[in-house]
């Protein structure tokens, strides 16, 4: 474990993008346990509470020593979001502090290197048909718990609701696309729509989907995406973010943020890049499905999305098969940025997404700025800022350096 001062110098900080956070901490047992309450609140759609536990998750995070009853009452219990009451009279900090865990059940831990209320959550049928039937992807807490107040438990009972065929060797079958196949070898599917990944599919895929992948695989997925790239248009950059960026050994997706090397020409060589790429990947056979597409569907165009107004694409991947291993869906997001945007495009989605959630928190209260993948506006004007590298981002945000791997808030 890494516990230089020096790292661990901003642990008391309010703010995540402050902290520096290592992927593995010295109290890592007891933010998985409080890890199981957060799920359990967020399962049950207790946002507010479930917020509070991952607030406090994300401060401990960052504690450099492994937390015992002395330095929990001298000093762990007085740290930001632990055990904290109401006090902050600044209305969009009150929602984050008006609930904590209780110091009680971090005493626990450390006293019985379990919480009771955990062992509870564990032996209920429903924490684990909650947390199974959400594992789908799709299925969010809401339509889980929907799902579950009409009888359904497991994965079988969601395969028999929404009659995923089953072949007659029992395996589940992905519903087959009409697919043309030109005289060169090029696919070109009867329906000019990209596929949707629908529920059953992702029933049918799940295995796949739930799989993890190592960060051999990530940087296979990204060289084959980029040579794909390269053919449609020359001297794109790319940057793989996420968790793979944070030093996961093992990521859940893949994200990719692109854009162009060639910054005079204002974004020209990027703008639909997004569509093309994802319509050319699925022509020779590499996306296979799509959850969202920037400007794909007519409504996207109406509203911004929440999170920046990014080019992106959310979709399922799969390598083409060298013969030797059996290859696997995969999820794989790709985002666009314009050229001057590449830098905020690649702090945005980097994360993790506490330190995305703080860092929009920490420009708007304390800077007057609005932070956005794609770019920082500065509120009382609007005026627009593109800082030329990711330092940058930071020291226009007041903010010290923070590796991507120590950004596992
Ligand atoms: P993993 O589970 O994939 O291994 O970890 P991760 O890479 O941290 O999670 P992620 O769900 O892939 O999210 C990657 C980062 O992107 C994270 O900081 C959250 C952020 N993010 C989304 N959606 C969007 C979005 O629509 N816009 C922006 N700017 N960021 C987003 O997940
Ligand atoms: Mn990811
Ligand atoms: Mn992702």
């Amino acid at each position: 474990l890494v516990t230089s001062p020096r790292i661990f110098s901003n642990y008391t900080a309010r703010y995540a993008c402050l902290r520096a956070s290592p992927l593995v901490c010295p109290n890592q047992a007891l933010a998985a346990e409080l890890g199981v309450l957060y799920l359990h609140r967020d399962l049950e759609g207790k946002a507010v509470n479930a917020l509070g536990y991952q607030r406090a998750i994300s401060v401990l995070k960052a504690y450099p020593r492994v937390i015992t009853l002395e330095n929990f009452d001298t000093e762990v219990r007085h740290l930001p979001y632990i055990g904290e009451k109401i006090q902050s009279k600044v209305t969009y900090l009150q929602h984050t502090t008006s609930s904590h865990p209780e110091v009680e059940q971090i005493k626990e831990f450390i006293r019985f290197g379990v919480i009771e209320e955990c062992q509870t959550i564990r032996a209920s049928e429903r924490f684990w048909s909650l947390k199974t039937l959400t594992s789908v992807h799709g299925i969010g807490a809401t339509t889980a718990r929907n799902l579950y107040s009409i009888g359904l438990r497991t994965l079988e009972d969601m395969e028999r609701y929404y009659d995923v065929p089953v072949a007659d060797d029992g395996t589940l079958k992905l519903e087959e696309e009409e697919v043309i196949y030109t005289p060169n070898g090029k696919r070109i599917p009867r329906q000019a729509r990209l596929p949707d990944l629908s529920t059953k599919a992702a029933l049918v895929l799940r295995n796949d989907l739930e799989a993890s992948i190592s960060r051999e695989e990530v940087e296979e997925m990204h060289a084959v995406v980029m040579a794909e790239l390269e053919e449609l248009q020359p001297g794109c950059v790319s940057t793989i973010v996420g968790g793979y960026r944070r030093g996961k050994l093992q990521s859940n997706d893949v994200d990719i943020v692109f854009s162009h090397s060639d910054l005079r020409s204002g974004g020209n060589q990027v703008k639909g890049l997004c569509r093309k790429l994802v319509q050319r990947l699925y022509d020779r056979g590499l996306v296979t499905h799509v959850t969202h597409l920037s400007g794909f569907h007519a409504r996207d165009a109406m509203r911004t999305s929440h999170w920046d107004s990014l080019e992106k694409a959310l979709t399922i991947f799969i390598l083409p098969s060298d013969g030797t291993q059996k290859r696997s869906h995969r999820r794989l997001d790709l985002i666009f940025a314009a050229p001057e945007a590449y830098w905020t495009g690649v702090v945005g989605w980097t994360g993790s997404k506490m330190f995305e959630r703080d860092l929009r928190l920490w420009a708007k209260v304390e800077k007057g700025m609005k932070f956005d993948s794609s770019g920082i506006t500065r509120r009382h004007d609007s005026k627009k800022f593109f800082p030329k590298s990711e330092l940058e981002v930071f020291e226009f945000l007041g903010l010290e350096w923070i590796d991507p791997t120590l950004r596992n808030a």
